[in-house]
């Protein structure tokens, strides 16, 4: 075996991995990225659907470096995947980072050395690289799931799952298109195809509790103005506990006299994004009242919006069909006023479920609903799917697939035992899915530069997770979760949405905060919960 050709590997164009990338080769270390699409932007890549875009507002949605935002302006407080492309562009031009970044490269495979002290990392195109530390930066959605329907492959027209969309489009107009899956995903597709199909077929099995937008234009003068609050902004956001900037209220529900909180409802409502479920009271999450509170709330705003008593009843019943906020939600701008055309039509999966796919759309135990496109907007084998899908073998040639097959262990969501000198971020039993992606790519990501500058200086070879340190975690993320509302939901967040996935608490349910400190008591405790040779 030879020696590593590389310091460090990251796998993965997003936040995560050009963060990392900027900053580890501004250690001198030699540092090469690997993306498996044909440009920057990881999930704002691939997820090119009609309707795509992000949901949080500017300019929670960046990077907090000045250099970057100083000469950048958006067009929209919630930009769409398009400018989100332009802005992966100007943070190329910017930090410069092309020269070290392989597009079109999807890594199948990596395998420690422990001679070395090294993984040997493999394309799916043969190559191989050699390198001290492996980074991936694959994000929580890097794995569609495409269920299995019966008859799919039978299907006579076009189909797409959100997250696979054809990089040149699909033109929805005069379209008889059907959605499975009313996720954030779903609901943008539908808000789209809404306005230009023929007719759209919404196939829903849970309702999602979309929050209002409330998307406006931004003018630049608006922002020249803002960018004075910039900074306040970037630095209370690594401050909360989701890594936005909405001030957290510190007070319980029913602590407020019912018209203040009501009135405060409607001034979260009205601020839009997810000021409502971010910036709500401090119990949303643990208490079923206070939760049922909020989630009559949200009903009475779905039902004045759609003019069919019958259709709202199924889009926000009067029954949750789980706690509000515990599955992710998603923002609208117009979907639910789509309910009430003509050309858009709701089914109620829980009433009759999909039984096949057929040549001429979609069967169920009810009907047949006829498209001529369809759409899988099923989600992702969420947080731990894009990781255990590279064949990674460790110390002991075992795979972090097995590592992983009765539920995940790492430590600090950072590394797991038996896999040294592997390190993911946005993993599993991290904030992830919890954390806005650039609070996230940054704070974290400093820890994770700080400790590639510590095994730098201390000449260190091998960082390696303990077994006991894992299992720890492991214990704290389950017991901070069973404290929550999050179990009684089948959300991805649980593993939940996949047959088969075990059912777990897949990000860390504590704060940012707490995270944060977990991860700097470590480090400061000489890398607690990591054996350095
Ligand atoms: O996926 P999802 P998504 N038959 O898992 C349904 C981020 N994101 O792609 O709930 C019928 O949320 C499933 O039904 P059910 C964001 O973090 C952000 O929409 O399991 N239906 C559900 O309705 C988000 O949370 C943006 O009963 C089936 C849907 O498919 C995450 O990505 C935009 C089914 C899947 O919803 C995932 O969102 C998009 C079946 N066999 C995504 N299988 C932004 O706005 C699944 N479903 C930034």
């Amino acid at each position: 075996m030879t020696a590593p050709d590389h310091d460090v590997v990251i796998v993965g164009a997003g936040f995560a991995g050009l963060y990392q990338l900027h900053h580890l080769r501004r250690l001198g270390l030699r540092v090469t990225l690997l993306e498996a699409g044909s440009g920057l932007g990881g999930i704002w890549y691939w997820n090119c659907y009609p309707g795509a875009r992000v949901d949080s507002h500017v300019p929670l949605y960046e990077y907090s470096d000045p250099a970057l935002w100083q000469d950048w302006y958006w067009d929209e407080r919630f930009p769409d995947w398009q400018s989100l492309r332009r802005y992966f562009h100007h943070v190329d031009d910017v930090w410069g980072l092309r020269d070290d970044i392989r597009l079109d490269t999807r890594v199948s495979a990596g395998v420690w050395d422990e001679a070395e002290h090294c993984w040997e990392v493999r394309t799916e195109a043969g190559d191989a690289l050699r390198t001290r530390f492996l980074v991936l930066c694959t994000g929580f959605a890097a794995k569609a799931h495409v269920p299995d329907i019966p008859g799919l492959a039978t299907f006579d027209g076009v189909w797409s799952h959100t997250a696979h969309w054809p990089q040149g489009g699909i033109d929805l107009t005069g379209r008889r298109v059907a959605v499975i899956g009313t996720g954030a995903s779903g609901v943008q597709v539908v808000q789209e195809a809404a306005r230009v199909a023929e007719h759209v077929t919404v196939l829903q099995r849970t309702p999602i509790m979309a929050l209002a937008m409330q998307q406006r234009r931004l003018s630049r003068e608006d922002q020249d103005e803002a960018k004075a609050e910039y900074p306040a902004i970037f630095e209370r956001r690594t401050r909360t506990n989701s890594g936005f900037a909405y001030p957290e209220q510190g007070v319980s529900t029913f602590d407020v006299p019912e018209g203040e909180r009501l009135e405060n409802y409607e001034r979260l409502w009205q601020e839009g994004g997810f000021a409502f479920w971010a910036g709500g009271y401090s119990d949303l999450i643990v208490d079923e009242a206070a939760n049922r509170a909020a989630y009559d709330f949200w009903r009475s705003k779905v039902h004045e919006r759609v003019h069919d008593p019958a259709v709202a009843e199924v889009l926000a019943p009067a029954e949750p069909p789980h706690p509000f906020g515990v599955k992710r939600p998603s923002l609208e701008q117009w979907y639910y006023d789509a309910f009430n055309q003509d050309n858009v039509e709701l089914v109620d999966l829980r009433r009759s479920p999909i039984e096949s796919i057929v040549p001429t759309g979609v069967r169920t135990t009810a009907d047949e609903h006829l498209c001529d496109l369809l759409v899988m907007a099923t989600g992702f084998d969420a947080v731990t799917g894009g990781l255990v899908s590279i064949d990674l073998r460790g110390r002991n040639g075992e795979t972090l697939r097995k590592h992983w097959a009765d539920g995940v262990r790492t430590h600090l969501g950072l590394s797991s035992h038996g896999f040294p000198n592997l390190v993911f971020l946005y993993g599993p039993q991290s904030p992830s899915g919890f954390c806005n992606g650039p609070t996230c790519a940054e704070v974290q990501g400093d820890w994770v530069v700080d400790l590639f500058v510590h095994l730098r200086d201390t000449g260190t070879t091998r960082i390696e997770a303990t077994a006991e340190a894992e299992e720890e975690w492991r214990a704290l993320v389950h017991s901070i979760a069973d404290m929550t509302l999050f179990p009684r939901a089948d959300s991805w967040y649980m593993g939940a949405n996949i047959p088969g996935k075990p059912r777990e608490m897949l990000n860390w349910p504590g704060g940012l905060q707490l995270y944060l400190a977990s991860c700097r008591e470590s480090a400061a405790d000489g890398y607690r919960g990591f054996a350095l040779k």
